[in-house]
């Protein structure tokens, strides 16, 4: 389908008409007016036409430079964050991933710690490798280990500290670009250490909420965001693995053939964790392709653990353990691995399906 000219041009203007159309173009512009008919193929694109590209960022490039920033740069109040943006090429040097994700590589050197905020922003950690850091979000202390994704719901005060000698680098996923665009950013500075320097092995809200299928009494009310502040690698793993073990033994398990998958909850709601970010784990076995699936939204993905070729529209890329690729809205996405691949995204449809946006467009199936 192709759009027809357009018929509200003039295609054979007199030299009289010509001369009074360009003053009238000209007056509009002075008068901070913009005709809807010049602008129609990029306001309303017959589908979603991004600026942000597929693009791919290698762990082995990130982590050296993120280890130069912590030898150059000192973490502390005003900067906040030793925390270095995925920014989206396409996006014109805006620290933005994706129009609505913000994607960084954060890093804490021994015994460093990073003071407390809090901010309207939905933010979440995902580690894929290292330990020593424990999270303060809202007093209670959240410890960060390999494949645990950890929550910073907005407004929650929060800061972190590295307890070891040793640094630690972890991604985090905020909607700070949504939150930009929509001018809805709210920030305060909290204590400049953590409320909270204790070392547990597990935090207060799993204490509480960390049970499979029971819900505490004392929380019968439903949160917009999980009240649960980690979810952890072995709870992670382990239903992957039961997943492909049933798909073994014959029972439908799996979201396709060799294709494990969870998506992180709010148990309250068993709805997204957060109001603007959805998370998800995928596992494929070596050998697997998934189909060629466009979705309107966009999302970030992160390889945990083995290798293979992610396909975006006329990209592909390569990837292995740490790398991150972005998807822009509507692109057309395939996952190959030979090896097996342990994949973490995040993507913003929760905002999308809200609203009503939400298409999703499978190659190759009945739509
Ligand atoms: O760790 O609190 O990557 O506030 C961006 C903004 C991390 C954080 C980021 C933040 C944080
Ligand atoms: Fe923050």
């Amino acid at each position: 389908m192709t759009r027809p000219a357009p018929t509200m041009v003039n295609p054979d203007p007199t030299p009289e008409e010509e001369r009074e159309l360009e003053a009238m173009y000209t007056t509009m512009a002075e008068e901070n007016m913009i005709p809807l008919w010049t602008q129609l193929d990029e306001l309303m694109p017959q589908v979603p036409a991004s600026a942000a590209v597929a693009h791919q960022w290698q762990w082995s490039t990130l982590l050296p430079l993120a280890e130069r920033a912590g030898d150059l740069v000192p973490v502390g109040r005003g900067g906040e964050r030793r925390a270095i943006a995925l920014a989206n090429p396409g996006l014109g040097g805006a620290p933005f991933a994706t129009p609505t994700l913000w994607a960084a590589i954060q890093y804490l050197g021994g015994h460093e710690v990073a003071p407390e905020h809090r901010h309207s922003q939905n933010a979440f950690r995902f580690v894929v490798e290292g330990e020593g850091v424990w999270t303060v979000v809202n007093g209670d202390p959240v410890r960060m280990s390999r494949g645990d994704f950890l929550l910073t719901p907005g407004w929650n005060f929060h800061g972190h500290h590295n307890e070891t000698d040793q640094p630690m680098a972890w991604i985090d996923g905020l909607d700070i670009p949504f939150v930009h665009y929509a001018d809805t950013s709210f920030f305060e500075f909290g204590i400049d250490r953590v409320t909270d320097e204790s070392t547990p092995d597990i935090s207060r809200s799993e204490r509480l909420w960390g049970h499979p299928g029971l819900r505490p009494l004392s929380g019968l009310s439903n949160t917009v965001s999980s009240p649960i502040g980690a979810y952890r690698w072995e709870h992670t793993d382990r239903a992957l693995t039961e997943q492909l073990r049933l798909e073994d033994e014959g029972f439908p398990a799996t979201v396709g053939q060799g294709h494990a998958a969870i998506r992180y909850v709010n148990p309250t709601t068993g709805g997204d964790v957060m109001p603007t970010i959805r998370a998800e784990f995928h596992r494929l076995r070596a050998g697997t392709t998934t189909p060629v699936t466009r979705r309107v939204g966009s999302e970030v993905m992160q390889v945990f653990e083995g290798s293979g070729r992610i396909l975006v529209d006329d990209r592909v890329f390569d990837v292995v353990t740490g790398d991150l690729v972005v998807m822009p809205s509507w692109s057309a996405v395939s996952i190959e691995t030979e090896t097996g691949l342990d994949l973490f995204a995040f993507n913003d449809r929760p905002i999308i399906e809200t609203l009503n946006f939400a298409r999703t467009h499978v190659e190759g199936e009945q739509q």
